[in-house]
């Protein structure tokens, strides 16, 4: 089996994160306590991907859970899923031993001050966990880049993980603040930026998701009154299911990590996804439709987790995972629809850019299901909108003592926005692109 080990990192990734193991142990008939009480051996075949088998029948996600604040931990472990956890994979800071304030939340607080003193910890309970799977397919990250912890120690464990286990696939569902008021807050931004700069080095897939979409899907299409976090979590939970289906349960269309990444990133540092899940709206059943509600909304721009307009820039390649009982059919027409939906915003020069993988195993919901990852250059413009409101702060050094006292300089913040802007006109420069360049492409490239 190809394990995949789950890091869950500040007090948001450990909200969505809990969420996931909480939807996976549905899926896989595990109680809160950790027994199988299913009855398909299906299910017990697939349960390596994610759990340990601790004892007959008894399961433990293969999970590490860190937070600079013990709340979090503290309230996951109190809930009902508390005890499903392997307790010497809850590790805690203590950020109130060091003289905790606002200006804590700050990336340097979190990879070096605070990130120096777990991140051995953290490696050694990632290395009891590796040592315990067979075939290793890599990790997978739940994190926010706009808070300190969910920044800086994630990164500082991210730059370890890249030299000990640099063969494995390393994938991450990171919430990015949301700055259409224009109004982000000064820690956030430069945060943001700093765990950009590191993750287009570190990672090989990075699914960005805002709260702003998460809660516009569920007050909008889902008819939500007042949306929860919990409500917003599981929309991520439920994309991330999708998009493991294949590495969990057998199936001849199936999808590991691995092959998804390879079909997705076209060029190593432009891994920055689009993420978006079906059905995500009040389904209306419209007998007259030969396709489902379900198929309509995929790929569907209000269904993204991004605020991403796809009509800026290029698709370059995009990957559906669908779950349950799909017709061929309907998945051809679907595929084909996503290509000729907008003319001229899918590059060219990448024809058959769009690949997909089915799982006849369903969700917890029984119903037919799918998850769409889109590589759009458009996205660049959330990444240039962030460096923006940097550079706003930066240009008057506001608050970058706490940074610099916590052992960043001011080169680092410099490095790290022209990092991020290098990675916007990479961007750029391939949707740009059209097929006539391909000879000067071709000369970049020495065999
Ligand atoms: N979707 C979602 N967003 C959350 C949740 N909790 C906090 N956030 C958002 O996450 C961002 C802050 O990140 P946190 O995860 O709280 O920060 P952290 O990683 O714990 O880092 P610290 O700053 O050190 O506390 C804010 O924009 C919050 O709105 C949650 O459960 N779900
Ligand atoms: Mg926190």
């Amino acid at each position: 089996m190809k394990e995949i080990i789950h890091l869950q990192i500040g007090s948001s990734g450990n909200n969505v994160g809990t969420d996931f193991w909480q939807t996976i142990c549905e899926e896989h008939s595990i109680s809160p306590e950790g027994q199988y009480v299913g009855t398909s051996d299906l299910d017990l075949e697939c349960l390596d991907v994610y759990f340990n088998e601790v004892c007959a029948g008894n399961y433990q996600p293969r999970a590490v859970l860190v937070d600079l604040d013990p709340r979090t931990i503290d309230n996951i472990r109190a809930s009902p899923h508390g005890v499903l956890f392997n307790n010497d994979n809850y590790i805690i800071g203590n950020k109130y031993d060091c003289g905790y304030t606002r200006f804590s939340n700050n990336f340097a607080h979190g990879f070096y001050t605070q990130g120096n003193q777990i991140d051995e910890q953290v490696l050694e309970a990632i290395r009891k966990e590796a040592e315990k799977s067979e075939t290793l397919q890599g990790f997978q990250l739940t994190h926010s880049t706009g808070g300190g912890t969910g920044s800086g120690v994630a990164i500082n464990i991210l730059q370890e993980l890249d030299v000990d286990y640099n063969k494995c696939i390393k994938q991450s569902f990171s919430l990015l603040s949301d700055i259409s008021e224009g109004n982000l807050d000064p820690l956030h931004a430069y945060n943001a930026i700093f765990s950009l700069s590191f993750m287009s080095d570190l990672l090989d897939m990075t699914m960005l998701i805002q709260n702003c979409q998460l809660y516009n899907i569920c007050f909008q299409n889902l008819r939500m009154a007042s949306p929860s976090y919990s409500d917003m979590n599981s929309l991520i939970s439920s994309c991330m299911s999708g998009i493991s289906s294949g590495s969990r349960y057998p199936g001849e269309l199936n999808a590991s990590l691995r092959k998804i990444c390879t079909n997705l990133v076209c060029f190593p540092r432009l891994h920055f996804f689009t993420l978006s899940g079906s059905p995500f709206q009040a389904q209306k059943s419209d007998l007259n439709k030969k396709y489902s509600p379900c198929l309509n909304q995929l790929g569907d721009p209000r269904n993204f987790l991004l605020n991403c307009n796809p009509n800026i820039g290029k698709l370059f390649t995009a990957f559906a995972c669908f779950r349950g009982s799909w017709g061929q059919d309907s998945i051809n027409y679907k595929i084909q629809d996503i290509s000729n939906r907008s003319p001229g915003t899918v590059a060219e020069w990448l024809p058959n850019g769009i690949s997909y993988s089915c799982c006849s195993t369903p969700g917890i919901s029984q119903e037919p299901s799918a998850t769409f990852l889109g590589n759009y250059s458009g996205l660049s413009e959330i990444i240039r909108a962030h460096c923006a409101q940097f550079m706003k702060y930066f240009k008057k050094k506001a608050f970058i003592r706490k940074y610099i006292e916590d052992g960043l300089c001011e080169f680092n913040f410099i490095e790290a926005e022209s990092n991020c802007c290098d990675l916007v006109s990479e961007y750029e420069s391939y949707a740009m692109a059209d097929v006539e360049d391909e000879e000067e492409f071709d000369s970049d490239f020495e065999f």
